[in-house]
């Protein structure tokens, strides 16, 4: 693990009492730093029965499938994710060429991508060219306003309707080729709404947008599933330091607890958890998604949240993005393409309706990944689908999502013969009682200043009462590298760094790992 001086061996006197809540990425983090700097009374408290949290793999069809988080996003050395993954050995020597590391292809899955309308046509090259072409130009100039004092309007949507509208107006094609330029740029919207985590792209603040950072680097996934990266950072664990199936009720903090029959000193922090236990800690790391946080604040901590933190909660978007993988038989696509895009020619960015629900949801869908290797995953098709359209989708049973997906692939390939699929198996964030959604995003009215507010450790003055009580860590408190699990890592590691300085003020750690 890591060459870390040792706190201890500095300074073995205080060595207090760490609760981490949620056993995610950013927990197991946050106890693998606090462990390096020699700190021993670390205990995580997680919700479920398992660890991971939005990073979970599970057995499909031939191989893993990620229900969460699957790519690692920019996998370059800055990326720490790609660092630890790369430390552990968990990637194969394509992600690990230079050549990967030095490509950038902005946050989209990678690959040969078809084009298949709800007419069951194919679309050119040339066409899907220029319009891919024309949605990056926007979405790079998208990205400036950060720079910038002003904005010309709030959301990422509205401008980007202006600005495909005032093309539009240029366009030299017929309707029918701008209708369907139109339709190809719907798709991107979704792809968009799908990355971003969102309902609508009206949703998505402008200004902050450009603040959170690509890195470079072809989006790489694990061999052996996420999931490797997770053991491999369980392994050097003392054994027991998670308690599962142990969900945190109420942090009671700024008080003066005594453990149950010792003579130890009291404790700023007591932990209630659902179960009725109460253990007592000197200092709290709370990693539990904004999403929970969302519907929970007012009895998650006792005295509630600051003001200025319940604002930065409420106004910090928090959507779902769904993943629905099928198995096949057979399979139906061709061998090279790896995105199969599903363009419905009656839709434009332009054009606002609001869904029914329960009769066109799956229109949200943008399209199928295709899971490759084959000999890896199988026959397997990923179908990925934001905001309400997918915590609708939670609603359905497994039959009726797989035989509507089946009438569009059919209408979308044009053989209506294409067999239902094997089998099915689909994410539920928005229902999940933890998590409530999949990751975070500035939405409008919001700013990075408000992740930096969630980050905020507790309490926010320092006066008499013990510092750093609660801790925040998670993807939602990484201002630049938020709704990834890179930002959910470093974000744990700041906080072990955070409460080591604190004991460390004038000590100069140097942790490698
Ligand atoms: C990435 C990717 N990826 C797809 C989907 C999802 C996510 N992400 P955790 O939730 O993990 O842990 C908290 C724990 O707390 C949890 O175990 C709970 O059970 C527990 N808990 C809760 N309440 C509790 C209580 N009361 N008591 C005790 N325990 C409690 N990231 O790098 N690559 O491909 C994807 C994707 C469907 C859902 C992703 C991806 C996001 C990551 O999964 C996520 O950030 C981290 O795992 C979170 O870790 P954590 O520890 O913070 O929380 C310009 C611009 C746009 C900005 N966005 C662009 C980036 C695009 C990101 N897109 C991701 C897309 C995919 C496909």
């Amino acid at each position: 693990m890591a060459e870390a001086t040792s706190r201890r061996e500095l300074d073995p006197d205080p060595d207090p009492s760490i609760i981490i809540i949620g056993c995610g990425v950013a927990g197991l983090g946050a106890a693998q730093r606090l462990l390096q700097h020699g700190f021993s009374r670390v205990r995580l408290l997680e919700a479920t029965e398992r660890s991971g949290g939005r990073v979970w793999s599970r057995p499909f069809a031939n191989g893993l499938v990620e229900i969460g988080a699957q790519w690692i996003h920019g996998p370059s050395k800055q990326n720490a994710v790609f660092q630890l993954a790369s430390q552990y050995d968990l990637l194969d020597e394509k992600a690990m060429s230079e050549n990967n590391q030095a490509r950038q292809i902005d946050g989209r899955p990678p690959g040969v991508s078809a084009y298949c309308t709800s007419s069951g046509k194919r679309i050119g090259p040339e066409i899907v060219v220029a319009v891919t072409e024309l949605y990056s130009t926007l979405s790079l100039k998208s990205k400036e306003f950060f720079q910038s004092k002003t904005e010309p309007v709030l959301s990422l949507g509205e401008f980007l309707k202006l600005e495909i509208a005032r093309c539009a107006e240029e366009w030299k094609d017929d309707e029918e080729t701008c209708n369907l330029k139109l339709a190809l740029l719907n798709v991107e919207f979704k792809m968009e709404c799908c990355i971003s985590g969102t309902d609508s792209l009206d949703l998505v603040a402008l200004q902050p947008f450009g603040e959170y950072l690509t890195l470079p680097g072809i989006d790489c996934v694990f061999p052996g599933g996420f999931k490797s990266l997770i053991d491999a950072m369980m392994k050097p664990l003392p054994k027991g330091i998670v308690s599962y199936n142990k969900p945190v009720k109420c942090i009671h903090w700024n008080g003066s607890f005594k453990a149950s029959n010792t003579q130890e000193h009291s404790y700023s922090v007591l932990v209630e958890c659902e179960d009725g236990e109460t253990i007592p800690a000197d200092h709290v790391i709370v990693t539990v998604p904004l999403g929970f946080l969302k519907e929970h604040y007012k009895t998650f901590l006792r005295p509630p949240l600051p003001a200025s933190k319940i604002n930065s909660i409420q106004k910090l978007g928090f959507g779902t993005n769904n993943k629905i993988f099928l198995e096949f038989e057979e399979p139906f696509w061709e061998p090279e393409h790896h995105l199969i895009n599903l363009v419905w020619e009656d839709e434009s960015p332009l054009l606002s309706t609001r869904p029914d629900l329960q009769k066109e949801w799956f229109r949200k869908i943008l399209g199928f990944i295709v899971l490759q290797p084959m000999e890896r995953y199988g026959h397997v098709l990923l179908a990925v689908l934001a905001g309400e359209e997918a915590n609708f989708m939670e609603s359905l049973s497994d039959s009726e999502v797989k035989n509507c997906l089946t009438q569009v692939i059919r209408r979308f390939t044009g053989n209506p013969s294409i067999p239902l699929p094997k089998s099915i198996i689909r994410s539920k964030w928005y229902s999940d009682r933890y998590t409530k959604g999949s990751y975070s995003y500035t939405a409008v009215g919001s700013s990075g200043d408000d992740i930096d507010a969630i980050a905020q450790p507790l309490p926010l003055t320092s006066t008499k009462a013990q510092p750093l009580q609660v801790l925040f860590a998670g993807e939602a408190t990484h201002r630049t590298f938020y709704s990834t699990t890179h930002g959910a890592l470093e974000s744990g590691w700041r906080e072990a760094d955070r409460l080591n300085n604190h004991y460390l003020p004038f000590t100069s750690i140097n942790t490698k790992l």
